[in-house]
């Protein structure tokens, strides 16, 4: 470690006390590896703040002494935005011991949760006050809404509730010189000039630390009902969700799509998941449809809509869950899909959205791509139907070489992007850009979009100490 390096650990152990400064490598190395271990970095510290007071006097140090600081939250991103450089010149910044809900309004339906606040904790807060948090994604047991809200997180119930950012009313944040946003307003109007809040949400970190957040809480959810229908093909998915929004009068909360590969991925890798239907089909959706009156309806609704559907030939085989235990195990082979996809191998994905009813014409031409070119892979592309946001990745074909199949991803990258371009669309949907995208932001950010971004982190950040190389090159 440099005299710099010790000086900085040292001023640091005076504002966190010994315990808020992890230094050893064991200690460091939860820190220094993101979710997909694509990234292996190193780090001068990792700190520890248990206080908003904390966090503004360890960013303006970093901002005196020009150190990079790069926030974690619970590790779960796919782009390596939270994992510090190979340096060992940069500051870990752990939000986790922020872990309070501050407040709960429930007759203003809001909360104000500290950024270190485990997803999960807050829905079941929510849940006790008779409200809802909208915001699910399958790693809602560990992810923290400090980091939901830096990377914009997305999930299942999109369709219906929008993504992070439309949940939030307010935000604290501190900004790199130490200086700390106040914005955590419970508004639902406030049109007072720039929206400076919402430059924070989907920034991962770059301009500054949200250490708290207003988000909005909707009537807790009385009756719900969840089907898994095979369908004959994604066009028939999209006529069979126009029609589910049109008989729920806009109930649906999610709408995913599913192909054959990843139930037997699933039923293969992952403990009890169990393929719904007796025979197999190419394509599923897992659907589900929500309501706030206790009336118990939806079942009936989902099952009239299906069985509709089943006679125009749209579905050729559904099941609807009965009870919870049911529901569970449909969402439990969704959820597992990424993880069945790890123990599977080596995978390449591609977490792109398209406008909802281009997607099927999109998938003709993105695998038949694929089908030509990538020989080494084989496509297992899924997701969030609803919104046009599929993660079409692509798993090592079995007894390909997974090295140059991982070799590879460039040019597997570039086409399916380059396509998405063609179709309108995003070459990051839900996942943010973190260190991974920054070459792709690059190459399809329109220049002006660009432009204008590169002069927001030099407004917020002029010594360019927030999360250095993630969103933007350093
Ligand atoms: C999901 O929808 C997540 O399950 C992860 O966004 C997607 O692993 C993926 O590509
Ligand atoms: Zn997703």
């Amino acid at each position: 470690m440099t005299p710099a390096g010790e000086e900085l650990r040292a001023r640091l152990r005076e504002i966190l006390g010994a315990e808020g400064v992890l230094t050893t490598a064991a200690d460091c190395a939860p820190y220094l590896t993101d979710h997909r271990q694509l990234y292996h970095g190193a780090a001068l510290a990792v700190a520890r703040p248990r206080t908003v007071a904390q966090v503004s006097q360890v960013l303006a140090c970093c901002n005196a002494a020009r150190v990079g600081v790069v926030p974690h939250g619970g590790n779960t991103g796919y782009c390596g935005g939270a994992t510090p450089d190979e340096s060992g010149r940069q500051l870990v910044l752990s939000l986790q011991r922020l872990n309070r809900i501050r407040s709960l309004d429930a007759a203003n339906y809001s909360l104000v949760a500290d950024a270190g606040c485990i997803l999960g904790q807050l829905q079941q807060a929510a849940e006790d006050a008779e409200r809802y948090l909208p915001l699910t994604l399958g790693s809602q047991g560990s992810c923290q809404i400090g980091g939901n809200l830096s990377t914009n997180a997305g999930g299942t119930s999109v369709l219906r509730y929008g993504m992070a950012r439309d949940l939030v009313l307010g935000l604290e944040v501190v900004l790199p010189d130490g200086r700390v946003l106040d914005a955590l307003s419970a508004l639902r109007k406030d049109n007072t000039g720039y929206d400076i809040k919402s430059l924070f949400l989907g920034a991962e970190g770059t301009l500054g630390v949200i250490t708290a957040a207003t988000l909005k809480l909707f009537p807790k959810v009385r009756d719900v009902a969840t089907a898994f229908a095979a369908v004959a093909d994604v066009p028939a998915a999209l006529a069979l969700l126009a029609r589910l929004r049109e008989a729920s009068s806009d109930r649906v909360s999610s709408f995913e799509l599913i192909p054959r590969i990843a139930v037997e991925l699933t039923t293969r890798h992952i403990a009890h998941v169990t393929d719904p239907l007796d025979r197999a089909h190419d394509w599923y959706v897992l659907c589900e449809v929500a309501s706030s009156h206790a009336a118990d309806v939806m079942e009936e609704l989902l099952g009239n809509a299906l069985g509709a559907a089943l006679a125009d030939g749209l579905v050729l085989d559904a099941a609807v869950a009965r009870n919870e235990r049911e529901r569970a195990a449909l969402w439990r082979l969704r959820e597992s899909i990424p993880e069945a996809q790890r123990k599977d191998g080596a995978s390449l994905k591609h977490d792109i959205a398209v406008p909802v009813a281009a997607l099927p014409d999109f998938l003709v031409r993105a695998s038949s791509w694929v089908s030509a070119n990538a020989l080494q892979g084989r496509l297992v592309a899924y997701g969030h139907l609803g919104d046009g946001n599929l993660h079409f990745n692509l798993n090592a074909a079995p007894g390909a070489d997974a090295r140059r199949f991982l070799a590879d991803a460039p040019r597997v990258g570039r086409a399916i992007h380059d396509l998405v371009r063609e179709f309108g669309g995003s070459f990051s949907a839900e996942h943010g850009i973190g260190r991974l995208k920054v070459e792709e932001l690059e190459r399809y950010a329109d220049a002006v979009e660009l432009d204008l971004m590169r002069a927001v982190k030099s407004a917020f950040d002029p010594h360019g100490i927030m999360n250095p190389g993630k969103v933007l090159r350093a």
